[in-house]
C-alpha cells in the first residue's frame, strides 16, 4: 500500500483501523529511533486506546484541564508511546502553570521523533507537569492504578459536595490501563480492595492480559486467577477476548457505565508486539526496539507503507477531531453553560470550585489556628496536630484525609462539624479509612491531590518506608500533598527497634522537593501547618511526637513563626554572640534548651537553633543562614534522635552529632534516652568536651 492509496476516501471502519495502525507505527518508529523503549504494549493496546479516546472518553483536547473531563491513567507507564501518539493525534493543547491554554500542541511529531531525548515532550514514561494530558506520572508499576483510586474517590467527593438537582457539575469517570506488572505489585491489590469497599462505580481498570512481562512468560512467576481475585474484591469483572475487537471493547465500556455500586475490571486478552512476525507474544517485544527489519515486516503485516517513518496519514487528525474532538468540545460547552447557571444559583460553591481548581486557599483559611500557652509539661505533637487539623478541616472545605488504620493513635480523626466518614454510601465525608494499606494510601493521596483536593495521609513514621515510593512520585509531580507521621523517634519505646525510626528523616530529607518538618513544640506544629498549607507545588512530610513536649514560653524565646525559615535562633547567648551552637529538631529541642540553660548559668555562651526543616532552611538566603549559623562559630552540636547521617553539613568537620548510630531497643522511653545519650547532662558534657578541643570564638 502506498501513501497515495491511504489518502483515498475511506470507510469509517477503515479509518478506525488506520488510526490504530498509526499509533502502532509511531510507537515502533519512535522506539526504533530512540534505540530504547517499549514497543510491544503500544502495538497491542493501540485499538484499546483508540476506542477509549475516540469513542468513549469525554475529553476536550482544546481544554485538557477542564474539571469535568474523564481521566485516563496509563499505569503501565512503559507503554508511554500510546499516550504520546494519542495526545499528538488528538492535537491536545499545551497549558502553562497559570492554567492558560497556550495554543500549541502538547506533543508534536517532532517530540515523538525525539522520543526519550532531552527536553522532548515525549519522555520515557508519562510525566505529569511535563506533558499536558498526562494525568499522573507513572512508570513504577502499580502506582498508576492506585492513584486512579484516589481520583475516583475525589470525583465522588466532588459530586457529593457540589452537585445539586439538575446540576451534575462533577460526573466524570476514571479509566486506568495496566499490565501484568501492575497486577503483581502489592500496591495494586491494596488499592483494588479499597476501591471495591468504597463502591467506586466511576472507576474502570483495563488489564492488558498478555501473559508476558520483562523476564518472559508470566508462567515464570504469575499464575494466579486474576479474575477470581477481582471478583473476590467485589469488582465487576468483564472479559474482552480479543484486543483488536473494538466493538466488543466499546460494549464493555458501556457495561461499565451502567454498572452501579462497584468498580469495573476489564480483562483484555492481547498479544504483546501484535503483528510482529518474529516477536509477537515474546518478551523480545517488551522493552527493546524491534529492529529495522522487523519493523519493516510488521508494517507489511499491517498493510502499512514499509519505508515510511513517523507517518501520520492525511485526514487522520481530522478523524480524531470528529470523534473525541467534537464529543469533548460539546460536553465541555454544555458543562460551561451548566456551570454558568450554577454560579448564579450557588455562587459560593462555584467560588470554592474556582479556588480549588487553582490550588488557592479560601479566605480565612487560617482563622482560629490555635496558639498554645507556655506549658512546661506541654502537649504531644500529635495532639497539637489534632487541634490544628480540625481547624483547617473546618476552614477549608476540600481539606480531608485519613490514616492507615492508626487514626486513634495518629490523632487524625476529623471531628469538626460535617466531618463524617467517607464510605460507599457517604462519599462526601472528610475521614478516609485507608485500612492497613500505607503504600496504597500514598498513591491515593496523590490521586486526591491531582484532583485538586487538599489531602493528607497518616501512619507511624516507621511505616513511611511502606509509603515512600508514592511520596517520591508526589515530589516528582510537585503535588501539595501532606504526609503525616507520628511516633517520630523512640517515643514508643516499648515497641522496640522495629517501631523506632532511625534512618527515616535522613532518607526523606534526601528526596528532592519534599519538605520534611519535625516541629519542636505545639506552636511549631501550628506554624508548620501554616507553612505547608501555603505550598502549591511541594509535598510535605510532618513528623510529630507521641509524647508530650514542653510548650516554650515564647516571651522568653523566639516566636514559632521562625518555622517558616526552616531553622531559627530559639534561644541565644546574651548579646547574640555565641561560642557554641546547639542545633536540634523535634523532641530534642527542649533537651537542647535545658542544656543551654545549664550552660548559660555556667557562663558558656550557647545558642539553640531549632531546625524543624533542612529543606526550608536550604532555601533561605545565605545571609539568613549565616545569621543563624555564623560561619565563625565552629563549635556546633546537633542533637536528633535519628541517624547522624548528613548532619555534618551543619556541624562541620569539627562539630559533634548526638544521634543514633544503631537501631533502638525495647524499653520505656526514659531508659532509652539514658542509654542513647539524649539527656541534658550528656549534651552539656559534649559541649564542654567540644569547647576544650576547639578554640573559643569571640
Ligand atoms: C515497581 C516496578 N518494578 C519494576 C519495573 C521494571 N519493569 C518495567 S516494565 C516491567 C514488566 C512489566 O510487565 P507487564 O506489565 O506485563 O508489561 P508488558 O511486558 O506486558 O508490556 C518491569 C519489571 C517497574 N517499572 N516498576
Ligand atoms: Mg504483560
Amino acid at each position: 500500500m502506498s501513501t497515495a492509496q491511504i489518502a483515498r476516501p475511506l470507510t469509517n471502519t477503515q479509518l478506525d483501523q488506520l488510526c490504530i495502525n498509526t499509533i502502532r507505527a509511531l510507537s515502533m518508529d519512535a522506539v526504533q529511533q530512540a534505540k530504547s523503549g517499549h514497543p510491544g504494549a503500544p502495538m497491542a493496546l493501540a485499538p484499546l486506546v483508540y476506542t477509549l479516546w475516540n469513542r468513549v472518553m469525554r475529553f476536550d483536547p482544546q481544554d485538557p484541564i477542564w474539571p469535568n473531563r474523564d481521566r485516563f491513567v496509563l499505569s503501565n507507564g512503559h507503554a508511554s508511546m500510546l499516550l504520546w501518539s494519542v495526545l499528538h493525534l488528538t492535537k491536545t493543547q499545551a497549558v502553562n502553570a497559570d492554567y492558560e491554554v497556550l495554543g500549541r500542541p502538547s506533543v508534536t511529531l517532532d517530540d515523538i521523533r525525539r522520543f526519550r531525548q532531552l527536553d522532548s515532550k515525549a519522555p520515557g514514561h508519562p510525566e505529569y507537569h511535563w506533558v499536558l494530558g498526562v494525568e499522573t506520572t507513572t512508570g513504577p508499576l502499580g502506582q498508576g492504578v492506585a492513584t486512579s483510586v484516589g481520583m475516583a474517590i475525589a470525583q465522588r467527593w466532588l459530586a457529593a459536595r457540589y452537585n445539586r438537582p439538575a446540576f451534575a457539575v462533577f460526573d466524570y469517570r476514571v479509566y486506568a490501563v495496566c499490565g501484568d506488572g501492575c497486577m503483581m505489585e502489592g500496591i495494586g491489590s491494596e488499592a483494588a480492595s479499597l476501591a471495591a469497599h468504597l463502591g467506586l462505580d466511576n472507576l474502570c481498570w483495563i488489564y492488558d492480559n498478555n501473559h508476558i512481562s520483562l523476564e518472559g512468560s508470566t508462567r515464570l512467576a504469575f499464575t494466579e486467577d486474576v479474575a477470581t481475585r477481582f471478583l473476590g474484591y467485589g469488582w465487576n469483572v468483564l472479559r474482552v477476548g480479543d484486543a483488536n475487537d473494538t466493538d466488543r471493547m466499546q460494549h464493555a465500556f458501556e457495561v461499565f457505565r451502567q454498572t452501579t455500586g462497584r468498580p469495573t475490571f476489564i480483562i483484555l486478552d492481547s498479544h504483546i508486539g501484535y503483528g510482529s512476525p518474529h516477536k509477537q507474544d515474546t518478551m523480545a517485544a517488551h522493552g527493546e526496539p524491534l529492529g529495522d527489519e522487523e519493523v519493516r515486516l510488521t508494517k507489511r503485516a499491517y498493510g502499512w507503507p514499509e519505508d515510511t517513518k513517523f507517518l501520520v496519514p492525511d485526514g487522520l487528525c481530522e478523524h480524531f477531531a470528529q470523534g473525541v474532538g467534537e464529543q469533548g468540545a460539546k460536553a465541555r460547552r454544555e458543562w460551561m453553560e451548566l456551570f454558568a447557571a450554577y454560579r448564579v444559583s450557588y455562587p459560593e460553591l462555584a467560588t470554592e470550585i474556582d479556588q480549588m481548581q487553582r490550588r488557592e486557599l479560601p479566605a480565612g483559611w487560617d482563622r482560629n489556628l490555635p496558639v498554645f500557652p507556655p506549658d512546661p509539661k506541654g502537649i504531644a505533637g500529635r495532639d497539637a496536630s489534632a487541634k490544628v487539623l480540625n481547624v483547617l478541616a473546618q476552614n477549608i472545605p476540600w481539606f480531608l484525609g485519613g490514616s492507615a488504620d492508626l487514626a486513634p493513635s495518629n490523632r487524625t480523626l476529623l471531628t469538626c462539624k460535617g466531618a463524617g466518614d467517607i464510605q460507599a454510601e457517604s462519599p462526601g465525608g472528610k475521614n478516609l479509612h485507608f485500612g492497613v494499606r500505607e503504600h496504597g494510601m500514598g498513591a491515593i493521596v496523590n490521586g486526591l491531590s491531582l484532583s485538586k483536593l487538599r489531602p493528607f495521609g497518616a501512619t507511624f513514621f516507621i511505616f513511611s518506608d511502606y509509603e515512600r515510593p508514592a511520596m517520591r512520585l508526589s515530589a516528582i509531580m510537585e503535588l501539595p500533598t501532606m504526609f503525616i507521621f507520628i511516633h517520630d523517634a523512640m517515643g514508643d519505646g516499648e515497641d522496640g527497634p522495629t517501631h523506632q525510626p532511625v534512618e527515616h528523616l535522613a532518607s526523606l530529607r534526601a528526596i528532592p522537593g519534599l519538605v520534611t518538618l519535625r516541629p519542636a513544640d505545639a506552636n511549631e506544629v501550628a506554624e508548620a501547618y501554616r507553612y505547608i498549607l501555603q505550598l502549591r507545588h511541594e509535598p510535605a512530610v510532618l513528623v510529630f511526637s507521641r509524647q508530650p513536649l514542653p510548650t516554650f514560653d515564647r516571651s522568653n524565646y523566639a516566636p514559632a513563626s521562625g518555622v517558616a525559615r526552616g531553622a531559627y535562633v530559639l534561644a541565644d547567648a546574651r548579646g547574640g554572640n555565641p561560642e557554641v551552637i546547639l542545633i536540634a529538631s523535634g523532641s530534642e529541642v527542649s533537651l537542647a534548651v535545658d542544656a543551654h540553660e545549664t550552660l548559660l548559668a555556667e557562663g558558656v555562651r550557647s545558642r539553640v537553633v531549632s531546625m524543624p526543616s533542612w529543606d526550608i532552611f536550604e532555601h533561605q538566603t545565605k545571609e539568613y543562614r549565616d545569621s543563624v549559623l555564623p560561619p565563625a562559630v565552629k563549635a556546633r552540636i546537633a542533637v536528633e534522635q535519628a541517624s547522624t547521617f548528613g548532619w555534618e553539613r551543619y556541624v562541620g568537620d569539627s562539630g559533634h552529632v548526638i544521634g543514633m548510630k544503631t537501631f533502638g531497643a525495647s524499653a520505656p522511653l526514659k531508659e532509652l534516652q539514658r542509654k542513647f545519650g539524649f539527656e541534658p547532662d550528656w549534651v552539656v558534657a559534649a559541649v564542654k568536651e567540644l569547647l576544650g578541643r576547639i578554640p573559643r570564638h569571640g
